[in-house]
């Protein structure tokens, strides 16, 4: 009897212990769904080109076509969606979470790389290959993180930075870059959760065009959450979104060069014709 009454104390002081602690992950996840698309307001310019790799008969060779600039890319046919934005839950998330122990990877190939945008759990390992038989240089521009810069001259070299090598702290976005090839940039999005995603593209559609521009956060607790969604080019907006346990939402960013000002002068405007309008029947009246 005694032994039990000293295992249930001990087992006390433990679970005590954990409670106070306060920094253990919970990871907790929920059953609530934010999903929806990212479209361009207004008349969007078409893609630029990235500049012609002539410059290394490697990345000449790999791309029959010249390549868009993933940053500039707008499906005007299909909805005004728009690629490679990365959305994530800013704030309103009460739970901890711990880095998933599987890798992300950075890939360069044809000498872009994959993916454009990247999303991770600060602290996660990030897996960087070459797959090029060619000489790239990736160079991280972090401002909250400790930066890297390394070279990687033959295909198949992979270089696996840890935790405490890179980026443990959240950071909305680090610009990678290489500083072989001008043209070469992806972003990554340090987050302290795994509730991020981004909008899919003509690389990963899996051949359903509706689906470009869409994203989707599974498995969220309910909860008030500021939700953005970031772009290289096109800046940032935020939404707020209230959900419950098993509710789905469906929400739509705008982003693009109209700012609130226009759409309070096209305001101005209608109330100008109607008045207009009003006051010509008036005289037809007369
Ligand atoms: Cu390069």
């Amino acid at each position: 009897m005694c032994k039990k009454a000293a295992v249930w104390v001990l087992a006390g002081f433990v679970s005590l212990a954990i409670a106070t602690t306060g920094a253990k992950a919970d990871n907790e996840k929920g059953t609530a769904v934010v999903k929806g698309k990212v479209v361009f307001e207004g008349d969007a310019a078409d893609p630029k080109p990235l500049p012609p790799m002539n410059a290394d008969a490697v990345c000449a060779k790999a791309h029959a076509k010249t390549q868009p600039d993933q940053g500039t890319i707008v499906y005007k046919k299909d909805g005004n969606t728009i690629p490679y934005v990365f959305v994530y839950v800013k704030s309103g998330l009460k739970g901890k979470y711990d880095a998933p122990t599987e890798p992300v990877t950075i890939d360069q190939q044809g000498c872009m790389y994959h993916p454009h945008i990247l999303g991770m759990v600060a602290g996660q390992t990030i897996q960087i290959k070459n797959s090029d038989p060619t000489n790239h240089n990736i160079h991280s521009l972090a401002k909250k993180n400790s930066q890297f810069n390394f070279a990687q001259p033959n295909a198949g070299m992979v270089k696996e930075l840890k935790s405490g090598d890179t980026f443990n702290k959240p950071e909305i976005m680090v610009k990678v870059k290489c500083d072989v090839h001008a043209w070469m940039s992806c972003f990554v999005g340090v987050c302290t959760h795994p509730f991020f995603d981004v909008t899919k593209s003509h690389e990963n559609d899996g051949g359903d065009k509706s689906k470009r521009g869409t994203f989707e956060l599974k498995n969220l607790p309910a909860g008030e959450y500021e939700i953005e969604a970031w772009h290289e080019n096109f800046g940032t907006v935020t939404q707020k979104v209230t959900i419950k346990d098993g509710e789905t939402k469906d929400i739509e960013f705008k982003l693009g060069p109209k700012k609130s000002s226009d759409a309070s002068d096209k305001m101005k405007e209608v109330i100008v014709k109607e008045n207009g309008t009003l006051a010509n029947q008036a005289n037809a009246g007369k």
